[in-house]
């Protein structure tokens, strides 16, 4: 063996020796990455460390992104996941190396893993690792940061802890790091560079509007709270005021506790402990703020949730209408998937006419679909989601020669939108600018945005069940072919409600089956997800 992997495979065994994996402990890397109790992952992290540092070498020594967070779960979990060089999530293929190095039994089969990682994809271990991470507000965020540390020492990679961020901050810095030198650099790669490019857009797109008259911000007490405070600095109170509640970042047990975007969207009801003023606009963003979801009361108290189908319709719209004015020709899509409301679905297709495509559940997967559009719009229900510029879509609009102030004026917009919205992932504090600029360009207020269509009525469910790998789907998982039979029980239950449309998978990161029906009545919808769930119970 050569000098070089000699080192690194006795430094590995002596740091993995401080960091001893839990007996009995079956981790797997799925669509959130690694996430579960938070004093679990010491083992896990510091071998995140050691594949990072890989996938940067593997990649020519381009920047790998590390980021330490649970998102919307609660404050005892913790979660670890990787970035890839564009600000995107983990190539799939890598994913299983992930599960396998996380699961090695000892040290040596640790090493075994890692060399064997080595020698299959040819990497050179002399060759630079660079790889940056940051993490979420939750107490064991700064010990798991010390285990990544020793994962990166170990292998000998140069490492920038840029300590306390958003997920889509973190997604920001390392496609800004990996196109620094490229001819169109992403932004500065640096946490104020964000702010800025961020801001200024904001102003380019706000531009002569007035100012929107009011937002409260619910930041679940996590790390989206501070963040949007000083984001909003830059933009400058001359042009958006936001008000932030549940902004407690002390309080370790607050996080994501009875509030933020999870428990808005699942729970259908206001953050606890809210009193909106009737007609205002509110929002809640999940505990590492790549989730947001807006609401707001009508004068009867009533609640009226306004979640990512209905951001990603106000979205494609409003970019359908620009790209109209303008005269540029572009084709704009919305992706989605089997969550979203029966009624966006018929109001993209049948209103605004933009086709709708529908992919698994799980970010990577709508991206990808996106990706395939001009400007590709995508949101999962629960308010994670963006908006795609393509390169052709881009110089498309920089090329394009305006007959008219007007046209002129929404190409401009155009432009802007595409430095708004975060092009690497789902971003809370990016889709909170871009809703707002779409509703100060339309002057409407919530009311107005929750007219363009009405929600079915829909419940979803957590079904804990024996084992929740028995759930097998096609069809962008709209269809149950495992366990056989279930699905014609199912089909047979829909039929009987007007409206009527559930289906069932096992989820990607809990142990349980999620069940999801809706109907054209608040009881029928209810009456149907109790009956799909009740099914499984036996199972
Ligand atoms: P699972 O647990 O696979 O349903 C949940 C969300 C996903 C996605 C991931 C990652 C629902 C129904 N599912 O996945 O949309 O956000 O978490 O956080 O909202
Ligand atoms: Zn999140």
């Amino acid at each position: 063996m050569a000098e070089i992997a000699q080192l690194q495979a006795s430094e590995i065994r002596k740091y993995s020796s401080i960091h001893p994996r839990p007996a009995d402990q079956k981790f797997t890397y799925g669509t959130a990455g690694f996430r579960l109790l938070g004093s679990l992952l010491d083992s896990v992290v510091f071998r995140v460390g050691l594949l990072a540092s890989l996938r940067s070498r593997k990649l020519d020594g381009q920047t790998i992104g590390v980021m330490i967070t649970a998102s919307h779960n609660p404050p005892d979990d913790n979660g670890v996941k990787l970035i890839d060089p564009q600000g995107e999530m983990l190539e799939a293929s890598w994913e299983t190396y992930a599960t396998k190095f996380a699961n090695a039994a000892s040290e040596d089969d640790l090493v075994k893993e890692y060399f064997n990682v080595v020698e299959s994809l040819r990497i050179n271990l002399s060759g630079p690792a660079r790889v940056v991470f940051g993490r979420d507000t939750r107490a064991s965020g700064p010990a798991l940061v010390s285990a990544l540390k020793d994962g990166l020492r170990s292998t000998d990679t140069k490492f920038t802890d840029y300590r306390i961020l958003t997920t889509p901050q973190l997604h920001y810095i390392v496609k800004s790091i990996n196109t620094q030198n490229s001819p169109v650099p992403y932004g500065k790669p640096s946490e104020e560079g964000y702010y800025e490019k961020l801001a200024n857009a904001f102003k380019v797109v706000t531009k002569s509007k007035p100012k929107l008259a009011s937002i409260t911000v619910d930041a679940a007490n996590g790390v989206g709270g501070p963040k949007l405070k000083e984001l909003v600095k830059y933009i400058g109170s001359e042009n958006l005021d936001v008000v932030i509640v549940k902004n407690d970042v002390t309080a370790a047990e607050k996080l994501n506790n009875q509030a933020g975007a999870d428990f808005v969207k699942t729970q259908q009801k206001l953050p606890t402990g809210l009193h909106p003023k009737p007609y205002e606009l509110y929002a809640s963003l999940d505990g590492d703020a790549d989730r947001i979801v807006f609401y707001y009361i009508d004068e009867t108290e009533k609640f009226h949730l306004l979640d990512g189908d209905k951001i990603a319709s106000l979205a494609a719209s409003f970019i359908r209408d620009l790209l109209a004015v303008s005269g540029v020709e572009l084709d704009v899509g919305v992706v989605q998937t089997a969550y979203a409301n029966g009624s966006s679905s018929t109001y993209l297709t049948d209103i605004l006419k933009v086709p709708v495509t529908v992919t698994p559940t799980g970010v990577k997967h709508l991206h990808h679909a996106a990706q395939l559009y001009d400007i590709g719009v995508y949101f999962e229900a629960n308010g994670h989601g963006t908006v795609l510029f393509s390169s052709n879509a881009v110089k498309t609009l920089e090329s394009f020669e305006a007959h008219s102030p007007g046209q002129q004026s929404a190409v401009s917009t155009l432009l802007a939108l595409q430095d708004l919205i975060n092009q690497t992932v789902g971003d809370a504090l990016s889709d909170l600018l871009l809703v707002v600029a779409i509703l100060v360009h339309k002057a409407w207020g919530p009311q107005e945005w929750d007219l363009a269509y009405t929600d079915l009525p829909n419940r979803l469910v957590r079904v804990v069940v024996k084992d929740r790998h028995a759930f097998k789907t096609e069809n962008a998982e709209r269809k149950l072919v495992e366990p056989v039979g279930v699905q014609p029980i199912i089909d047979d239950l829909v039929k009987k409600y007007k409206n009527g449309r559930s289906f069932v998978r096992a989820s990607g990161t809990e142990d349980a089956v999620r069940v999801y029906a809706e109907a054209a009545t608040r009881l029928e919808a209810d009456e149907l997800a109790l009956k799909v769930s009740e099914l499984l119970k036996g199972l």
